[in-house]
């Protein structure tokens, strides 16, 4: 069951677990071997890109990037080529993304939004003066660092995502349009600033609102809503946010509320602070230049190394793992967790049939080779299939750890999937003592939380929120 582990290595970073999966790249976790330093490193089909022939605005894009420095955009350190593959090395944001802060707690209160919304304007202004268009501004690309600072992702990166169509136009690909604007949907050419505001408008409605301003089933309907800027503002807003919303949500690009013009709204102007920072001076675009370079030498060397098993007792393990845990999946320093560990004594072919029989009924396809498992959820997700990898490692003859981890998908989708599985595992899941005090603490809390619910008749508030699949 325990084999020995590869290490992959790209120059001086050596690779770790997979972040997340989109359409166009794959983000893993990396550190650099010289400083120790974490970073998160986007890695995309170096086929794919030539094939789209983007490689002049990859340059010119990425080599502005490079230079940037704003305190809300995530940094763009490097990039790297080999063969195959392309790697930009940008700054490890461990905050987790608004849209989660939105999904889990509701919509903001004003002077909260109005911050975040600050921090995208002044660092939207300042992307577009160099000439960078971000062309996909929406919740999902808003990171948050362990400061609770906004960090816009994906700047500069536009052109990775784009395709040329047949008839040799670009055209942005995205999955869901709700955050784009009426003139980029016409598919006529358009202006990038205009267009990444209307994204910026959408984004400040759903901060305060707590759900998207154009949402339909139906596309077509969606497209029309879009058009013609068809939405309508909760009661709760203030005449200014209101106000602010729909000059920026004008379906016409020439009448379309400007940058300069959003930093003289009264509404934008409260508290506002911009921030003060310095620009790198002197990078060095070699990297840049090499990217698209066919010879060898141009090429990063990519490396596997084997490495051996950490010698762990049973001790460490266990204390690393204990109980199917849901009340921390969060944490200050990682964000939203993607894996948990739990310990078993059953045996283990006992632990795979466990599991595979609490994922088929929710939706899962099941693989299964040596004690390790990938199960793949069949519907769509709102970031793809979830698929959750589990392997099982033996501690004792008659003890087990397990290990499940998200591969792909979203994050709170994988929490709901965990809260599913440790219903279904309870009595797979070997518990402490302690954990079983703690278990017994929380299910008191909950309980007397809701008699409390209940005798002060307090009714649920109706929660607009965003569907998360
Ligand atoms: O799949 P989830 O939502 O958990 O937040 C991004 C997303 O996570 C994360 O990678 C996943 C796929 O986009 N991500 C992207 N850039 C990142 C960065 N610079 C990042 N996480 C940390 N630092």
């Amino acid at each position: 069951m325990n084999q020995p582990k590869v290490k992959r290595r790209v120059g001086k970073y050596e690779l770790g677990r997979t972040i997340g999966e989109g359409t166009f790249a794959k983000v893993k976790f990396a550190r650099n071997s010289e400083t120790g330093e974490p970073v998160a490193i986007k890695i995309f089909d170096k086929e794919k890109v030539l094939k789209h022939k983007m490689v002049e605005q990859i340059e010119r894009e990425i080599g502005t990037m490079k230079l940037i420095q704003h305190p809300n955009v995530v940094q763009l350190y490097e990039v790297m080529g080999s063969k195959t593959k392309i790697f930009i090395v940008l700054e490890f944001v461990t905050g987790g993304e608004l849209f989660d802060r939105i999904v889990n707690h509701g919509r903001m209160r004003e002077d909260e939004a109005r911050s975040y919304f600050q921090q995208l304007i002044h660092a939207v202004d300042y992307c577009h003066s160099r000439g960078v268009y971000h062309r996909d501004l929406k919740l999902e690309n808003l990171l948050l660092d362990v400061y609770g600072r906004l960090k816009i992702s994906d700047f500069g990166l536009s052109a990775f995502s784009r395709q040329v169509r047949e008839d040799g136009l670009l055209h942005t690909s995205c999955g869901t349009p709700n955050y784009v604007a009426p003139e980029v949907l016409n598919d006529q050419g358009y202006d990038g600033a205009t267009a990444d505001l209307w994204s910026c408008g959408v984004i400040l409605f759903v901060l305060l609102a707590g759900y998207l301003p154009f949402d339909d089933s139906n596309l077509m309907n969606l497209y029309k809503k879009i058009s013609a800027a068809e939405f309508t503002c909760p009661p709760w807003l203030s005449f200014g946010a209101v106000k602010l919303i729909a000059q920026i949500l004008d379906p016409n690009p020439m009448t379309r509320i400007t940058i300069p013009e959003i930093m003289e709204d009264a509404w934008f102007k409260k508290n506002y602070k911009p921030p003060v920072f310095y620009e790198k001076e002197g990078t060095n675009l070699d990297d840049v230049h090499a990217l698209f370079k066919d010879s060898e030498e141009h090429h990063v060397s990519e490396k596997k190394e084997e490495q051996q098993p950490i010698a762990m007792n049973a001790f460490d393990l266990i204390s690393m793992s204990k109980g199917l845990k849901l009340d921390n999946l969060f944490d200050a320093e990682h964000g939203f967790k993607r894996e948990t560990r739990f310990t078993s004594r059953c045996p283990a072919n006992e632990i795979v049939s466990k599991i595979e029989k609490a994922a088929k009924p929710l939706g899962f396809d099941i693989h299964k080779k040596n004690f390790k498992m990938l199960l793949e959820k069949v519907k769509v997700g709102r970031k793809g299939n979830l698929n959750v990898a589990t392997e099982i490692f033996q501690v004792a003859p008659s003890l087990h750890m397990v290990e499940v981890r998200k591969a792909k998908g979203d994050t709170l989708e994988f929490h709901m999937f965990l809260k599913n599985l440790s219903a279904s595992l309870e009595d797979v899941v070997w518990k402490t003592e302690e954990d079983m005090q703690e278990t017994k603490a929380i299910r008191v809390r909950e309980h007397n939380s809701i008699a409390f619910m209940a005798a002060s008749k307090i009714a649920s508030p109706s929660n607009h929120s965003i569907a998360i699949s």
